[in-house]
């Protein structure tokens, strides 16, 4: 009897699991790879600069599955990146909050993927790098990325550190909790 309860319990369970794709993009460095690893790998592991993309699936992140795409085709985008934001949920912006010079470029990646969106999809800025002394903090990073500018949709910035770990799953889970919101 108590198989068969657990079995029903699982079955429910598998149907209310969701599937949800989110695309990282953000200036070449910024740390975008750093972060899928982290989150797949829960540890800090080596890069090399991405050519096109890297993709990573999370089996189970609250009641989502979730595929995470990282990708990198420069500053100015291209129909790929175009084409990802089509079919995602919400994306994540990876800045390097040490590399103010790049801000420019983050603000350029971020306004292209908000042109190029039709959904209102949410975003998150993660504001990376935060274990490096002289970082923007994350409301630094939202007053240079001029945020309030956008037109009203959900999003949020979250400081966090690939290297270290710090906050890159909590921005994961503020980013799950939109995408949940927004599909209400
Ligand atoms: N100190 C510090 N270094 C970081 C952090 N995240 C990434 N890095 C370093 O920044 C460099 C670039 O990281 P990547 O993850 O390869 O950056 P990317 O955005 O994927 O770059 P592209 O693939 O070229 O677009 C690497 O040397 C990382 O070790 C961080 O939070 N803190
Ligand atoms: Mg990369």
């Amino acid at each position: 009897m108590g198989t068969l309860v657990s079995r029903v319990q699982g079955l429910c369970g598998r149907a209310q699991l969701r599937k949800a794709t989110i695309v990282m993009i953000g200036p070449d460095g910024s740390g975008k790879t750093t972060i899928l690893y982290r989150l797949k790998h829960k540890e800090a592991l080596e890069t090399i600069p991405t050519v096109s993309y890297n993709v990573e699936t999370l089996d189970i992140f609250q009641d989502l599955s979730l595929v995470i795409w990282d990708v990198s085709l420069g500053a100015k985008g291209g129909p790929l990146k175009r084409h990802f934001l089509e079919t995602c949920q919400g994306f994540m912006l990876v800045v390097d909050s040490k590399d103010t010079e790049r801000f420019y470029d983050a603000r350029d990646d971020l306004f292209y993927a908000v042109y190029m969106d039709s959904q209102d999809l949410p975003f998150i800025v993660l504001a990376n790098k935060q274990d490096l002394a002289g970082a923007c903090s994350p409301s630094e990073l939202e007053h240079h990325l001029k945020l309030h500018d956008l037109p009203s949709r959900k999003w949020d910035v979250c400081g966090c550190s690939g290297i270290t770990g710090e906050g890159v799953h909590e921005a994961l889970e503020k980013m799950c909790k939109m995408i949940k919101e927004s599909e209400r």
